[in-house]
């Protein structure tokens, strides 16, 4: 997961964005989680709404905008602005929450107890180095590497880079770059790479030596600096191509890579390249036709809503065909 995306431009991206700063607002300082997820659900339906909106009482006839919404989009419209984001902007708490969130290992919770006790900055942190978490204390180390995007010319190398160490370790391997990357993304925020292997399935016993053989090798060939968390089946940690040939050196960046049985692998590889937006829509689809599919599996629905077994999948298109959706190559799932 990473959290900076490339901006995707709307018709009301304005109002869209000051919904989504309310409604981070709402969980990272208040924790008020019906509130943050009405102001998502009315930027998500209004990011869908297909033209502009010319005051709040046309956004108040769609479904998850309510009277208080609409009220802001009138202000908004009419001012340019919204009193009540100008007064969080200049809050300190929020602000230093918001920003402590931004470090990879520290969530909403930890930001807030930090802050409480006076924890606010980048500088505060590397003082109270003793407070934090081995994840936490990784997320501050390359702080500023992991705000940057990752351009896909390194993303190439990077993948070059795994793909060969696995089929090093074993050729029978059979490893995927999925997110953003496999999509076309001309940068990413982060690597995510599927692994599986034919003797790994749902039915057979863990092997967990089957993550932790691969990893061992991408961190003899200095590939892997940095573990953020390692298990049997999910290791998320940190990466660094080797220096450019004039000796300069690439940033630091972040990896995720999971193994997956051999019969759940492509709906792996189906969620794990999204977009997410995309993975919401495909499966609503897929709960009209009556099936419901997650991360591991694609499951028929019985008349009674119950799921029934998992149906054999050998590839992204069989998930396709199940639901009766024409395939959609990588590129055109960005919704
Ligand atoms: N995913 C999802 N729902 C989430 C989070 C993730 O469906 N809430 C899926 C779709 C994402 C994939 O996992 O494409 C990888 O998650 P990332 O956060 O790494 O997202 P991307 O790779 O798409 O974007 P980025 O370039 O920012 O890493
Ligand atoms: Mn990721
Ligand atoms: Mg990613």
């Amino acid at each position: 997961m990473s959290k900076r995306k490339a901006p995707q431009e709307s018709l009301n991206q304005g109002i869209t964005d000051f919904l989504m700063e309310l409604a981070n607002y709402e969980r990272n300082v208040n924790r008020a989680i019906h509130k943050y997820n009405a102001y998502r659900k009315a930027a998500s339906v209004i990011s869908r709404y297909p033209s502009r909106i010319r005051n709040g009482a046309e956004a108040k006839k769609l479904d998850g905008v309510g009277a208080k919404i609409a009220e802001k989009i009138d202000e908004f419209l009419s001012t340019g602005k919204l009193r009540k984001l100008e007064k969080i902007r200049q809050d300190d708490t929020s602000a230093s929450i918001n920003f402590l969130t931004r470090v990879t290992g520290i969530g909403p919770a930890a930001a807030r107890k930090f802050v409480e006790e006076g924890i606010k900055t980048l500088e505060d942190l590397r003082k109270n180095e003793h407070k934090l978490t081995h994840h936490q204390r990784i997320g501050l180390k390359y702080f500023e590497d992991f705000e940057k995007r990752i351009p896909r010319e390194e993303m190439l190398q990077m993948q070059e880079i795994v793909l060969k160490e696995v089929k090093n370790v074993d050729p029978n391997y059979i490893a995927t770059v999925c997110g953003s990357f496999r999509r076309g993304a001309e940068s990413s925020g982060d690597m995510d790479v599927l692994l599986t292997h034919p003797t790994f399935t749902s039915e057979s016993s863990k092997q967990s030596k089957l993550l932790h053989q691969v990893i061992e090798q991408l961190e003899k060939v200095h590939f892997v600096t940095d573990v953020l968390s390692k298990g049997d089946t999910k290791f998320m940690g940190v990466c660094q191509l080797p220096n450019k040939d004039d000796g300069t050196s690439y940033p630091h960046r972040r990896i995720d890579i999971r193994l997956i049985p051999k019969d759940q692998y492509y709906c792996g590889v189906l969620y794990f390249t999204g977009s997410d937006i995309f993975n919401k829509n495909m499966r609503a689809h897929a709960l009209e036709m009556g099936f419901t599919i997650n991360e591991y599996t694609i499951r028929p629905l019985g008349v009674t809503g119950v799921a029934g077994e998992a149906l054999p999948v050998e590839c992204e298109k069989d998930i396709f065909d199940y639901i009766q959706w024409k395939y959609r190559e990588p590129k055109d799932r960005s919704e």
